[in-house]
This record gives C-alpha cells, sequence and structure tokens, in this order.
C-alpha cells in the first residue's frame, strides 16, 4: 500500500494523476500546507523539505518500506514500479525525462511565482506582475510549439504529461486563457476528460 501524502496544489495533484492512472493501491493523507501541518515533525521525516508531495511505499525495492519526497522522482518511482506511462525505449525515455524536469524544475516552479505575484499576493508589485506574466505566456508558447508537432510530451501519454498537466489547468486555462495556444488546448481538453485525471482532481476520498 502506498501513503500520498498530498494537498489542492498543483504539485500535489501530480502523484494522486499517475496513482489514479496506473491503479497502484494507495490511500491519500491531506496535509494542510494553509495550515502549515507540513512543518510536523513526523511529515517532515518523510519530506525534509516540508513540501508536498510525498510518498510512502510499504513494498518498496527489496519489499523494503521506502519514503519519497519530489513530485518529478515519485513520477518516476510510480512508473518503474507500475510499468506505466514510462516509456521503456531509451530513445523514448530520454525525451520523458527532458519534460519532466522542464515541468517540475522549470514550467511549475516559474508558474507558481506567477501565481504569488499576480494572483494571491495582498502586495501589489507591478514589475514582478509583469516578469511572470510574460514568462508564463512564454512558457505556455514553448509549449504550444512542442504540441503543435507531438501528441504529446514524450511519445504517448506520461508522466511527463501528467507534470505539465497541473499548471496548464491552474493558470494557463484559467488565468490567461488559451486561445492563443490551439495545440495546448487540444492536449489539455484530451488529458482533463480522462476518468483517472477527473478522479485525481476531485475531492479527497473519505
Ligand atoms: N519541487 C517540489 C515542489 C513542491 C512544492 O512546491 N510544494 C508546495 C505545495 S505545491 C509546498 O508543499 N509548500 C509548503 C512549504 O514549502 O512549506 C516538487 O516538485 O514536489
Amino acid at each position: 500500500m502506498i501513503d500520498c501524502y498530498t494537498w489542492t496544489t498543483d504539485n500535489g495533484y501530480k502523484p494522486r494523476m499517475m496513482l489514479e492512472e496506473t491503479g497502484l493501491p494507495h490511500r491519500i493523507v491531506p496535509v494542510n500546507i494553509r495550515e502549515r501541518a507540513q512543518m510536523s515533525p513526523e511529515f517532515m521525516k518523510i519530506s525534509p523539505g516540508h513540501k508536498i508531495p510525498a510518498i510512502v511505499d510499504d513494498d518498496g525495492p527489496g519489499g523494503v518500506r521506502v519514503t519519497l519526497c519530489e513530485s518529478g522522482a515519485i513520477l518516476k518511482y510510480l512508473g518503474e514500479k507500475s510499468g506505466k506511462f514510462y516509456p521503456t525505449n531509451p530513445a523514448v525515455r530520454i525525451k520523458v525525462d527532458q519534460w519532466l524536469f522542464y515541468g517540475s524544475a522549470t514550467f511549475t516552479t516559474l508558474s507558481q511565482q506567477f501565481g504569488h505575484w499576480t494572483i494571491r499576493s495582498p502586495v501589489k508589485a507591478p514589475v514582478a506582475q509583469q516578469h511572470y506574466d510574460a514568462n508564463l505566456r512564454d512558457m505556455l508558447g514553448i509549449l504550444d510549439r512542442h504540441l503543435a508537432q507531438n501528441e504529446y510530451f514524450g511519445g504517448d501519454y506520461s508522466i511527463a504529461d501528467m507534470t505539465m498537466y497541473s499548471d496548464v489547468h491552474l493558470h494557463g486555462v484559467k488565468d490567461i486563457g488559451l486561445a492563443e495556444y490551439p495545440n495546448l488546448k487540444r492536449w489539455h481538453d484530451a488529458i482533463e476528460a480522462r476518468p483517472a485525471v477527473q478522479r485525481a482532481w476531485g475531492p479527497f476520498p473519505s
């Protein structure tokens, strides 16, 4: 059984999507970061940097319990464990890795700054706002151009798409709109329609 420590944020939905897609047995453990639950000593044993998401798998490599944080590392781990959504062909896998790292290290990180400075911050800082707005539009253009030539980010639907989806959905669709990014819209809508994605983005199971 895999315990998935998560919350209703961009990174928090990524392992939920993969767990729903693969059907791996799991439990959701909500960590309310608005109430600072991520700072508890128990949670920080699992995620030393006090960030969700994190997982605990009783049945890790060699049957040993494993704890893991960082959404990209979790998606790779679940891909290897399940044998799904993480291609084994080396030429395809390196491209999935490229977009997985772009998604988790660059796209989500900068999208979070957009979310902070343009949406949530009570202090208005026009320079930061303009910077991250331009940055997000530039990244949406990068994704759109790739998807003009490719159905998904690396071969078939994979963990690279799962890492990218959250911020396209939250900031691309809801804050900017995808009218100028038709290929990204086609990709987004295909993923949004997947039953596993709808379950992953639904309320936490009680
Ligand atoms: N690079 C990390 C980032 C995770 C992250 O930003 N988590 C945020 C929520 S989306 C968080 O837990 N923030 C609480 C904190 O930093 O204390 C990943 O991809 O998992």
